[in-house]
């Protein structure tokens, strides 16, 4: 029966055009380079597993994408691919995991662009602060553009697979000394950022003194007071209940870095081309259900704040132009380090996004 359900997709799939022709592995959208399939797809009566982990806890909407994924994977390969679900960290941090995935021992994570940029130094153009101007800006350039699948196909090389961007959402500063609300207030702030050198500049170009740390540290830090704050999107700042240990959040929205669904390349070229196009579908379509859980996580979420008493400052126009000037030098001094090429596509892309 499964063989005749996989050979049936198999076919539907090269119906459509999504297969490539010529029996090699290669799919439409998915890099698969030359050379990568050296290793052979494992039996199809055999049962594999993918260990997929997350930094952040189990109520949060990127755990819920991940149910949804496996929910998917699992009925589409009729349990052929069985996916257990690790969430706050369980499995390591966001690098661990990356380099867990390029030796084989786990199988997929789902981190930001922000680390993911000290594998594929390209990936922190999405790091560039207030790079986008919406969600909606967002959604077409990363989901719709040419570059962003042009990074996804960069990431092979690196023992990496990239099946398609979800949502982070737009960061907003918290800390614990006092209310954010312009460029003189970050003043000596000790902030913790992700693992990203253009975030450490960013911040240090405001005036701050940025510290960069795993995620699965900086609770404790916060409530020990190693750092005065630390910079996340609301759904997180709730649901992690950041506002145990932090009084204030700033609506800075100064970074989009999204996420990527990772697998090990490993695992991919060990998958059948029709697997291969389940779990990239699986990816895209658990994606569109994360978005719109993370909207509305963070709107809600906002309101819970204000609630349990979190002051909240909105950051006004000149105060954003203000910050958007000191940053400015920092991006163009990282354009060559991201790679020129890549800025120059991805804001291209951002404008014709915002038409
Ligand atoms: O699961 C992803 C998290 O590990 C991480 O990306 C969360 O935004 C994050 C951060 O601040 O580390």
């Amino acid at each position: 029966m499964r063989k005749l359900v996989s050979g049936l997709l198999a076919a539907s799939l090269m119906a459509v055009g999504l297969v490539g022709c010529g029996g090699g592995q290669q799919t439409s959208g998915t890099p698969a380079k030359e050379g990568s399939q050296a290793t052979a797809p494992a039996p199809a009566d055999q049962q594999r597993i993918i260990r997929a982990g997350i930094g952040l806890n189990d109520q949060h909407p990127q755990y819920k994408g991940l149910l949804n994924f496996k929910e998917i994977v699992e009925a589409e390969t009729n349990g052929a691919i069985k996916v257990e679900t690790y969430h706050s960290g369980q499995l390591g941090d966001d690098r661990t995991m990356m380099e867990a995935l390029q030796l084989g021992t786990q199988e997929m994570t789902i981190p930001s662009t922000a680390p993911i940029a000290n594998f594929v130094s390209d990936f922190s153009v999405y790091d560039i602060p207030f790079l986008f101007s919406s969600e909606e800006v967002a959604d077409k350039v990363l989901l719709e553009s040419e570059i962003s699948q042009q990074l996804l196909d960069k990431l092979p090389a690196q023992g990496l697979i990239g099946l398609t961007y979800w949502e982070n959402g737009f960061r907003n500063l918290t800390n614990s000394k006092r209310a954010v609300g312009a460029v003189a207030d970050f003043k000596d702030l000790k902030i913790r950022t992700m693992e990203n050198q253009l975030h450490l500049a960013s911040f240090r170009a405001l005036g701050a003194n940025p510290t960069p740390m795993a995620f699965s540290e900086l609770f404790t830090a916060m409530q020990q007071g190693t750092v005065d704050g630390q910079e996340n999107p609301i759904a997180t700042i709730y649901l992690q209940k950041f506002y145990e240990v932090q009084g204030h959040v700033s609506l800075t929205k100064h970074i989009y870095s999204p996420f990527v669904v990772l697998i090990s390349k490993k695992f991919w070229d060990e998958s059948t081309p029709e697997q291969q196009q389940i779990l990239k579908k699986a990816a895209e379509e658990a994606g569109q259900l994360e978005r719109q859980l993370n909207r509305e996580a963070n709107e809600k979420y906002l309101e819970e704040l204000k609630k349990g008493g979190m002051t909240v400052t909105e950051i006004s126009p000149e105060a954003r132009e203000e910050m958007e000037a000191l940053i400015a030098p920092v991006v163009d001094q990282f354009a060559e380090r991201i790679g020129k090429d890549t800025v120059e596509k991805v804001r291209a892309a951002v404008q014709e996004a915002s038409k």
